[in-house]
């Protein structure tokens, strides 16, 4: 008999034929709640395939008895009550690595988009403004600027090794010195902001980033400052955040992630200095079916009783 695992929100057609192969899946879809599974769902389930940014908790845990295994779609298990889960020895593993190019790679494409006002610069010509005021606005420069770091794990030196090349100061927020030669070390957020152009978050997500970047932060980059969050919309003060970017305390924002997804604050509507992206950072196919990948090999090592691909607990 194949075993029974849940799945969360969608998954393409490249991840849903496999996972019927080898499980009986169950799906939550997005926004729907458990009572709409079939009974003998909660008593069948061993294991969850899941995606989103919803909560995980004690509550859905405890409503599957048998459950063992919590199989992430995502590097990022921060809505994961992880603790609880070890407390009840259900394993849960996540999918590092295959996405920090693309996650990267984004990162870099919003600083250069949001600098040199690449989405306005289309809209101009779409509008008729092009042909009818002519010449769109001056830019910012991207090369040869001070970009900082804010978490230089995998993704944080990813960003920064590719803007690297760029002919500009790296610096970087760490607790501690990493191994990176040439790149300036800070150990205080606020005294980095200061002393660069744009700052990239690339910090993990959960309860000890929460607002690591706040308002003095925020208003040390300064009026021509640039701020890109490619992390957890958590890791930012967002409310000090729209202050600065409604008063002109910094020039501009590029973000991938919010507080409130997918239905993010309205203020960021009405501002046009801020690029929005709706969290699409690992959202490109060829990572996308790795991911997916990933998530199955996890799955199958934990039925088969091997050792775990890539565990957080
Ligand atoms: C999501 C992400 O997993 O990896 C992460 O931490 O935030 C994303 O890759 C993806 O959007 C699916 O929800």
């Amino acid at each position: 008999m194949k075993p029974h695992i849940l799945t969360f929100e969608s998954y393409d057609d490249w991840d849903t034929v496999p996972l019927e192969e080898a499980y009986t899946v169950y799906n939550l879809p997005h926004g729907a709640s458990l009572d709409t599974l079939p009974s003998e769902a909660f008593e069948a389930v061993q294991a969850f395939a899941f995606k989103g940014h919803n909560k995980l908790g004690a509550d859905i845990m405890d409503a599957f008895p048998k459950l063992g295994m919590i199989a992430n779609y995502g590097v990022g298990f921060d809505t994961i009550d992880v603790e609880y889960a070890s407390s009840k020895g259900i394993r849960v593993t996540n999918t590092p690595d295959v996405l920090t190019d693309d996650v990267a790679d984004l990162a870099v494409g919003m600083v250069i988009a949001q600098s040199r006002g690449i989405v306005g610069a289309s809209e101009w010509i779409r509008s008729g403004n092009w042909a009818k005021n002519g010449a769109f606005e001056l830019q910012t420069k991207v090369s040869g600027k001070r970009v900082g770091i804010v978490g230089l794990g995998r993704i944080g030196r990813a960003v920064a090794e590719r803007l690297q090349p760029f002919g500009g100061e790296i610096h970087y927020y760490s607790r501690s010195p990493k191994d990176c030669e040439g790149w300036i070390h800070h150990s205080d957020i606020v005294a980095m902001a200061e002393a660069v152009d744009t700052l990239v978050i690339t910090l993990s997500g959960g309860p000890k980033t929460v607002e690591m970047v706040g308002e003095q932060a925020i208003k040390a980059l300064g009026p021509n400052g640039l701020l890109v969050n490619a992390s957890r919309g958590t890791t930012v003060d967002e409310e000090a955040l729209l202050d600065a970017l409604e008063t002109g305390a910094i020039k501009a924002a590029a973000l991938d992630v919010f507080e409130n997804e997918p239905n993010i604050n309205k203020r960021f509507m009405a501002l046009d200095n801020v690029l929005l992206q709706p969290h699409q950072s690992s959202g490109t196919v060829e990572t996308r079916k790795i991911m997916g990948q990933l998530q199955r090999d996890n799955l199958a090592a934990y039925f088969a009783g091997k050792e775990l691909l890539t565990p957080v607990n």
